[in-house]
């Protein structure tokens, strides 16, 4: 019985997410769903992101969290449009959440759409929101056990970003063994060790952005 139950959810969620990417791609808005723990660095990430990107195309931010507005605030400074979805609780966002969203933002008027998931590496890996490609952040003080034992969002991210690498020195975290896991999980997966803080690797991360957006463009044509 509950099987069922969280089929028809799954269900339900993925044909309001198909009809989104459907809307979305007529628009050739590149978007992506950003995963990853709490803490591991993704708003300051994006804060990073947006400052290089900001003057070379048109981007907007969606921030899932269960409460308050402060990734959305730390966003909004950037000078971007910025939505903050609350679930009060909830551990992810799903394509409903998003679908009201999108309602408050011009999406033809944008190239991408970069959206901050609930931190966690379980429940937003099964919800699908419409994104075009899922990335998560994975930070060297989590550990290098996490994605063998959170292996379904590793699988579903094609980039996972390996961030806070120049923390890598006071901690036992091995890039190799990780790259490795990520790889045996998903085979062809992107893994880009960045530092959000000092820019280490930002290039790297800001080059696979703009050649997704670049063929998001051409394939829509
Ligand atoms: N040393 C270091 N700290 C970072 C880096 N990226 C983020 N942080 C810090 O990690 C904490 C959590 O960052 P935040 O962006 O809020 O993470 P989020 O919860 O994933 O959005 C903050 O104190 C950041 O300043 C990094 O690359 N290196
Ligand atoms: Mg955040």
């Amino acid at each position: 019985m509950e099987v069922k139950v969280m089929k028809d959810i799954l269900g339900q969620n993925d044909a309001i997410a198909a009809a989104l990417r459907e809307k979305l791609a007529e628009q050739r808005v590149f978007v992506l769903n950003l995963l990853g723990s709490p803490g591991s660095g993704k708003t300051t990430l994006l804060e990073k992101t947006i400052a290089a990107l900001n003057k070379k195309l048109r981007l907007a931010v969606i921030e899932g969290d269960l409460f308050t507005s402060k990734d959305a605030d730390r966003i909004a400074r950037h000078d971007v449009p910025v939505i903050q979805i609350n679930t009060s609780g909830g551990c992810h966002l799903d394509a409903p959440m998003i679908e009201k969203a999108l309602k408050e933002l011009n999406t033809d008027a944008l190239d991408l759409l970069i959206i901050e998931n609930v931190g966690n590496l379980v429940c937003p890996a099964e919800f699908a929101l419409g994104e075009d490609t899922k990335a998560v952040v994975l930070s060297v003080t989590e550990g290098n056990d996490k994605p063998l034992k959170y292996p379904l969002i590793f699988k579903e991210s094609a980039l996972t970003l390996l961030n806070k690498i120049d923390l890598v020195p006071y901690t036992d975290f091995n890039v190799a063994a990780a790259t490795e896991d990520i790889t045996t999980i998903h085979p062809g997966a992107a893994v880009l060790p960045v530092s959000a803080r000092t820019g280490e690797g930002l290039a790297a991360w800001i080059d696979w952005l703009l050649a997704r957006v670049r063929e998001k463009r051409e394939a829509a044509r």
